[in-house]
């Protein structure tokens, strides 16, 4: 059995699709857990179709398979109960990661866990097929925010080159990922920047999105995914920062660090994780609350990480 964490990403994703195919042509009987709302951008991955919310009644797994989950919560309620009789193989590179796991292989260096699971197929010996190396593509294309973030290194370039020597269409993939939103994200995307506040001489930027903006846009809280990047492009930024409210008493913040803050850290003091450069957190607490927390926070961060004379 295989889990994608919640809030599903190109790399939890392509890496769980391509390790399936991979065990499968072994013959093995493999079953694709993402907790749900499954991102529609990615209906297109080899695979998609196959995932599924809940593991078949009466199943009894003997292996588990986590891929770029740096805890097990990020996986949903169903795991505690089927991991309890099984072996948890913990595969990740997230620095924060918990070591859930009864075995646990976490390579902060590597951009994508996509670039794990290659080492792996090439280490056991499975075969990387077209459509394994458009599931390794995506996640390395992603994660790597379309091959432009600082973990944009020689490696993942090289991975990315060889993935397409073996089949991945680079173009045809960044149409999918990037050329394909609805109307309905780009309006959700120009409410929310209207709340946009540059703050600290411009070292700080943030937005909002309200349940009030997903009605009016008709669109969903996953579309909001791309809005944190387009803040973070603001020259001369050093923390952007998007609340997002869920529901009354439930605030979730996406974090991206450009300067001298741990985005990690930052979110970790609200319970949350991920990269120096990219975090978030959920925060039990309502939209203006977690605001006025978080901001505190963030500005206390960015003072005690550089202070500017
Ligand atoms: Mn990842």
């Amino acid at each position: 059995m295989i889990f994608g964490h919640k809030d599903a990403d190109g790399d939890t994703l392509g890496c769980s699709l391509a390790f399936a195919e991979a065990l499968r042509t072994e013959g093995k009987d493999i079953w694709v857990l993402v907790p749900p709302p499954l991102p529609p951008m990615y209906t297109f991955l080899p695979g998609f179709e196959d995932i599924q919310a809940e593991p078949p009644h009466g199943v009894d797994p003997q292996l588990v398979f986590f891929f770029d989950s740096g805890n097990l919560e990020r996986s949903g309620s169903a795991v505690r109960r089927i991991a309890e009789h099984a072996t948890i193989i913990n595969i990740d590179h997230h620095p924060s990661n918990t070591r859930f796991g009864d075995i646990n292989v976490i390579d902060p260096n590597a951009s994508a866990v996509g670039q794990m699971v290659m080492e792996m197929l090439d280490h056991f010996g499975y075969a990387i097929t077209p459509t394994i190396a458009a599931n390794l593509y995506v996640a390395l294309l992603t994660d790597t925010g379309g091959f432009r973030h600082e973990n944009t290194t020689p490696r993942a370039l090289e991975d990315a080159a060889r993935l397409a020597h073996l089949g991945a269409d680079p173009g045809h993939i960044a149409t999918q990922v990037y050329k394909m939103r609805p109307e309905t994200t780009l309006k959700l995307s120009g409410m929310a920047l209207a709340t946009m506040r540059v703050e600290m001489d411009g070292r700080l930027a943030w937005a909002k999105v309200t349940k009030p903006m997903l009605k009016e846009a008709s669109a969903a809280m996953a579309e909001s995914e791309g809005i944190i990047d387009t803040l973070n492009s603001i020259a001369g930024l050093e923390l952007a920062i998007l609340f997002k409210e869920v529901s009354g008493d439930l605030t979730k913040i996406s974090v991206r660090s450009r300067g001298a803050v741990d985005a990690a850290a930052l979110c970790a003091s609200f319970g949350g994780g991920g990269h120096i450069r990219a975090a978030g957190a959920e925060i039990d607490k309502p939209m203006d609350v977690a605001v006025k927390f978080v901001l505190a926070a963030a500005k206390e961060a960015i003072l005690a990480a550089s202070p500017r004379s």
